[in-house]
C-alpha cells in the first residue's frame, strides 16, 4: 500500500526543516518505508478536500490505502509500528518510548510554541517584551529536567527510538533562540539526531520540495 504525506507547497522557513512534515519523513526514512508527498498551498489546506483528511486544515497528513491520519505524534507512532528500529520489542521499553513521544508533543513542545507565539504573533503587543523572559524561563525549566534525565547517555532510554525522534524534532526548533546551547548535552543530543542518515535524507527531501523552481522561474 503506497504512503502519501502532505507538506507545505512552500514552507515559511524556506526548507530549514522546521515544519512538521520533517518528523514524519524522518520516521518513514528510519523505518525504510517509501513515500510520496503531495504539497498543499495555504489556501488548499483550508478547503474541504484537505479538511476531510485534516480536520484543522493543517499539514502534515498521512494516507495509506483507506487510512487517513493527522497529528504527527499519531503518524510517527503508526509508522514506528510498521518498520524496525523505532520502537523496542520489549513491552515495557516500548511503553516508555511511547511515553517520551507524548512528553515531546505534550510537555516539551507547548512551551516552545509559546516562544513562537510571543515572538511572531504577539511581538507588536506592548506587553510582549515583558512576557518574553517568562516564556524563556518556562522553556529553561523543561530543558533543565530533560538535560538532567539525559545526563551523558546517547539516547533518552536505551537505543534510539521514536521517543528520541520526537524529542529531537521539537528541540531543534529552539536552535535559533540560543536556549538549546545553554544545555550542551541537549545541543549534542539534537546534533546526534540530525546526524542520523535517515534524518539527513528527510531533511534533503523537504529542502528539495521547498526549493524546487516554481513554474515561470
Ligand atoms: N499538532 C499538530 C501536529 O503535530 O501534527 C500540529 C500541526 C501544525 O501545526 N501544522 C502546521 C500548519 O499546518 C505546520 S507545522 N500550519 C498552517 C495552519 O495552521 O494554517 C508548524 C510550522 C510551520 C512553519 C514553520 N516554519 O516555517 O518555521 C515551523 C513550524
Amino acid at each position: 500500500m503506497s504512503i502519501v504525506i502532505t507538506a507545505f507547497e512552500r514552507s515559511p522557513d524556506g526548507g530549514e526543516g522546521l515544519a512538521r512534515d520533517t518528523r514524519v519523513r524522518w520516521a518513514l526514512e528510519e523505518a525504510g518505508l517509501p513515500y510520496s508527498v503531495r504539497t498543499v498551498s495555504f489556501q488548499a489546506m483550508k478547503e474541504p478536500a484537505h479538511v476531510a483528511i485534516h480536520p484543522f486544515g493543517q499539514i502534515p497528513t498521512y494516507e495509506e490505502g483507506s487510512l487517513c491520519l493527522f497529528e504527527t505524534g499519531a503518524i510517527v507512532l503508526h509508522v514506528a509500528g510498521k518498520g524496525p528500529g523505532l520502537l523496542p520489542d520489549d513491552v515495557d521499553a516500548r511503553a516508555r518510548a511511547i511515553a517520551w513521544m507524548f512528553a515531546a508533543v505534550n510537555t516539551v513542545e507547548p512551551v516552545i510554541l509559546e516562544l513562537v507565539t510571543v515572538r511572531l504573533v504577539e511581538g507588536d503587543k506592548p506587553w510582549a517584551a515583558e512576557r518574553l523572559p517568562l516564556v524563556q524561563d518556562r522553556i529553561r525549566h523543561r530543558l533543565q529536567a530533560l538535560s538532567t534525565r539525559l545526563a551523558d547517555v546517547e539516547w533518552i532510554d536505551g537505543a534510539f527510538s521514536a521517543g528520541d525522534l520526537m524529542l529531537v524534532s521539537v528541540l531543534l526548533r529552539l536552535r535559533a533562540s540560543g536556549l538549546l546551547d545553554e544545555f550542551p548535552n541537549l545541543a549534542a543530543y539534537v546534533a546526534r539526531g540530525e546526524a542520523r542518515p535517515a534524518y539527513q535524507r528527510a531533511f534533503a527531501a523537504q529542502w528539495a520540495t521547498n526549493n524546487a523552481p516554481t513554474s515561470g522561474q
